[in-house]
């Protein structure tokens, strides 16, 4: 005869509803069933001594709110949008939220109550979903002003006052990051006054050159030199010109500029061209663009699409911020925020009228973009650096004038 020895252990057994759902086919929803239960432990499904009971009580079915989603309107705002925020509810109760019973939600941008919504009733059933969008806010606005570049987190706060009893309290906050994009630069061509040395044929006159339809075109007869102007009006911040060949293009041509049509400044001297699609960085302010076209690639004339001027991404035409502010010496003031994401506005302190330009090179010393180039009155000029399209990392600002430089070190960080 053998002896044992018991030793008593004890087991714990969590039940989580997971375990006790069955889908509920006249509701039309995961229900766990009031009543006894029984749980049975053994060493194997045929010999389950060790039994313990308990019981399930009904409880109230409540409905339970989960913010699902936050979305915008519209979804990729640029500065200075007025944007709209809603957001997705979804009940994932046991009880439907009843029509007449309002789903209010709170908007939140940067910690701050932005907007709310205040007008939903229509009921949400159990395991569907509302799309709430923001009818008011604190300025009596439903609508966030996209002030500032980057990214920012904006929440929602489903049902914020506790009016309606949920099964769950504590998941009724959803935070997100979104992102305010840098406005697309301003086409200052279109529409604008065009005049051409030649015209091919009608059909193809200058002024398809600015209507904004890449499409239409303008052709010039079958011989050098020929040209285009183009008259934007008044005198802006140009950052860029964009010219959209055809298949006759230029092999060489001279990109000018000028702020009263008569002193041309060259901002390209093209002697390859290669057609397609072109674009000449200028930084400079002027009113008048002009085309001049030396030699052209085919037998047939230069034919071009469209010509863009793209406005520069600073504040127009670039004037000294605070003038009676005259600063003593040539200086780039530090540049805020740094580190940035994806822009940046770098001061530049000008003492006197001057011929100056401020570039932005990356660590290996190669130039990404230019921020002013041209003359400049005595001033501060705030100009934005804006980095979408560059990586994370370290780059930096040079002032150039008469011979000397100045250099500051900016940290860009995705
Ligand atoms: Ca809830
Ligand atoms: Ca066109």
């Amino acid at each position: 005869m053998s002896s044992y020895i018991y030793q008593p252990t004890t087991v714990t057994f969590t039940l989580s509803p997971d375990e006790f759902y069955y889908y509920n086919e006249t509701r039309g929803s995961f229900d766990i069933q009031a009543g006894q239960y029984i749980a049975r432990v053994g060493g194997s499904s045929k010999s389950l001594p060790v039994f313990g009971m308990f019981s399930l009580a009904d409880g109230t079915r409540k409905p339970d709110l989960l913010i699902t989603n936050i979305k915008m309107m519209p979804p990729y705002p640029q500065r200075g949008e007025k944007v709209v925020i809603l957001a997705t509810v979804k009940n994932q109760g046991v009880d439907p939220v009843p029509a007449g019973t309002p789903v209010n939600v709170s908007f939140i941008v940067r910690g701050k109550l932005t907007s709310w919504s205040d007008h939903y009733s229509a009921g949400i059933p159990v395991g569907g979903m509302a799309l709430v969008c923001a009818n008011n806010g604190p300025s009596g606005s439903n609508a966030w002003n996209a002030d500032t570049l980057g990214s920012f987190s904006v929440t929602a706060v489903a049902d914020p006052d506790g009016r309606l009893a949920e099964t769950s309290e504590a998941n009724n906050t959803l935070t997100v990051e979104r992102r305010v994009y840098p406005p697309a630069p301003k086409n200052l061509a279109l529409k604008k006054k065009v005049t051409v040395t030649s015209v091919e044929a009608p059909g193809l006159e200058g002024s398809n050159l600015v209507d904004g339809i890449y499409t239409t075109r303008w052709s010039s007869q079958f011989s050098d030199p020929q040209m285009v102007t183009i008259d934007l009006g008044d005198i802006y911040s140009i950052s860029d010109v964009v010219l959209y060949w055809e298949a006759a293009y230029a092999k060489e041509y001279f990109l000018q500029s000028s702020a009263d049509g008569n002193l041309w400044i060259e901002e390209k001297h093209q002697t390859n061209g290669a057609g397609s699609v072109e674009k000449i960085v200028t930084g400079r302010n002027a009113r008048y663009i002009r085309l001049l076209g030396a030699q052209r690639a085919t037998v047939y004339g230069y034919s071009l699409y469209e010509i863009e001027v793209h406005e520069g991404i600073s504040t127009g035409a670039l004037q000294p911020r605070n003038p009676s502010i005259v600063p003593t010496e040539f200086s780039l003031a530090p540049n805020y925020p740094n580190p940035f994401n994806p822009a940046t506005t770098v001061t530049v302190n000008i003492p006197e009228t001057a011929n100056i330009v401020v570039t932005v090179h990356n660590y290996l010393g190669k130039e990404v973009a230019t921020l002013l180039k041209g003359t400049y009155s005595a001033g501060r000029y705030p100009v934005l650096f804006d980095a979408s399209n560059l990586c994370s990392g370290v780059y930096f600002c040079r002032l150039q004038v008469a011979g000397k430089s100045w250099t500051r070190k900016m940290m860009m960080l995705k």
